[in-house]
């Protein structure tokens, strides 16, 4: 059975998610962030960087949400187009673009830390909003051209990222739900049983949707 090393609503719910959409039963393991239980020296060991998610396989330990995405989505044989496929290379290229745009700035807007400050100048924080949103607006002309899904009309485990993304921005000035084909494809996600069944193992309230 896999084991996921989890917080709620953190980087581990699209894997989390995305095991309760591939069928496999899976032992949940809560990490305390009020605690810092993700930066004890037994975690570590398993990611050196005390972040969530990292899934174990057997021998096989695993973190960086998008490489595990990719794990499960191959061995499972499910929610990604087939390897060589025109289809496969938009969805390598959407999971490649979610983490190496949205991510980054997701993690500046919730971790001022990261940077060695408490918290940003007003300045600051606007420019990582307008970041954020000039990304939403991208990927919103993309579905409005070919939706609802990231590919087109086939529903994958990239929207599951995407909708985790999108649910960060609950709280921001201005959320992605402002744009017409993320909200679409958010309610879409939101609508599976698996958003549901998720939201009542991690205890979730906002955004759900339902
Ligand atoms: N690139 C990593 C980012 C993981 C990450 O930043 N996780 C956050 C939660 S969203 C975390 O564990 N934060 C705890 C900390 O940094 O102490 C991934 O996608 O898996």
């Amino acid at each position: 059975m896999y084991k996921l090393f989890y917080a709620p609503g953190s980087a581990s719910m699209v894997i989390h998610q995305l095991l309760i959409e591939l069928n496999q039963p899976v032992e949940l393991v809560l990490l305390d962030f009020t605690t810092d239980q993700q930066k004890s020296a037994d975690f570590r060991r398993l990611n050196p960087q005390g972040r969530v998610p990292v899934l174990v396989d057997d021998t096989t330990v695993l973190f960086e949400s998008a490489a595990i995405l990719l794990y499960l989505t191959e061995k499972h044989q499910q929610l990604a187009p087939a390897a060589g496929s025109a289809d496969r290379a938009l969805f390598l290229q959407h999971i490649a673009f979610l983490t190496n745009n949205l991510a980054p700035q997701f993690r500046l807007w919730f971790y001022p830390a990261d940077l060695g400050l408490e918290q940003y100048p007003a300045d600051l924080r606007q420019q990582l909003q307008q970041n954020i949103s000039a990304l939403w607006q991208q990927l919103d002309d993309q579905l409005s051209q070919r939706g609802p899904y990231l590919l087109g009309d086939t529903f994958s485990a990239a929207d599951l990222m995407l909708t985790m993304y999108m649910r960060w921005s609950r709280n921001m000035p201005q959320t992605a739900l402002a744009w017409p084909a993320l909200q679409r494809l958010a309610d879409l996600v939101r609508a599976r049983p698996s958003w549901r069944q998720l939201y009542q193992q991690e205890q979730l309230t906002e955004w759900a949707g339902f």
